[in-house]
């Protein structure tokens, strides 16, 4: 009975992983009628807070993008500074929603964007994390985008993360919506040994 529980809780251990902490501030979009936490460009269009959330909550809301550009390829985009450890692994993601809409032609597309930067307020020398586009081949579908894991490298201090919504053609809009976006590490352990000392490792038995 003893070892049967002891199996049994070795198996919720394994099975069970730790939720890495989301490091934006109002990743879900919480508070009615506004976008706490975010910085948005409004030059080629509009961002605004959506009553529609992504699981139909009547208490949260989502994002909304209207690129409304009269010339080709142009974007409408939100983004977070967040503070990162160098050598640390880190994903961004999030789910995009095209809604089928006859005021808008829906020609373009969802991109995840993240930088890394050597200061804390996110500027200083600059590199590129990584970059993802998403499709959308059902339009009022909610779709989940992430980039690839890649690592803040030495001395990096801070990141930006960019949540674009692109136009591809002049005087085509598009509208889409973003909820439940994620920034977090995915390391365990801090310095996987890339680095050349092993100074945050500790030889002693606590
Ligand atoms: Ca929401």
């Amino acid at each position: 009975m003893v070892r049967a529980t002891i199996i049994a809780t070795i198996t919720v251990l394994i099975t069970v992983p730790a939720l890495a902490q989301n490091l934006f501030v109002n990743p879900g979009f919480d508070i009615p009628d506004q976008l706490n936490g975010w910085t948005c460009t409004s030059s080629d269009g509009v961002p605004s807070w959506s009553p529609e959330d992504r699981m139909g909550s009547p208490s949260s809301g989502s994002l909304m993008h209207d690129v409304t550009a009269a010339v080709n390829n142009k974007t409408v985009w939100c983004w977070q500074c967040v503070p990162v450890n160098e050598l640390w692994s880190y994903v961004a993601s999030g789910w995009y929603y095209w809604p089928n809409d006859p005021d808008v032609s829906q020609l373009g597309s969802s991109r995840w964007s993240m930088y890394y930067y050597s200061d804390s307020d996110c500027t200083g020398s600059s590199t590129l994390g990584a970059n993802v586009t998403g499709d959308h081949p059902m339009l009022d579908t909610w779709y989940h985008l992430e980039t690839e894991e890649t690592a803040a490298p030495t001395g990096a201090m801070s990141a930006v993360i960019y949540f674009i919504t692109w136009q591809d053609i002049a005087n085509e809009p598009v509208r889409a919506r973003m909820d439940d976006l994620n920034f977090s590490t995915t390391t365990i352990f801090r310095d996987g040994f890339e680095s050349s000392g092993v100074n945050v490792w500790s030889d002693s038995f606590p």
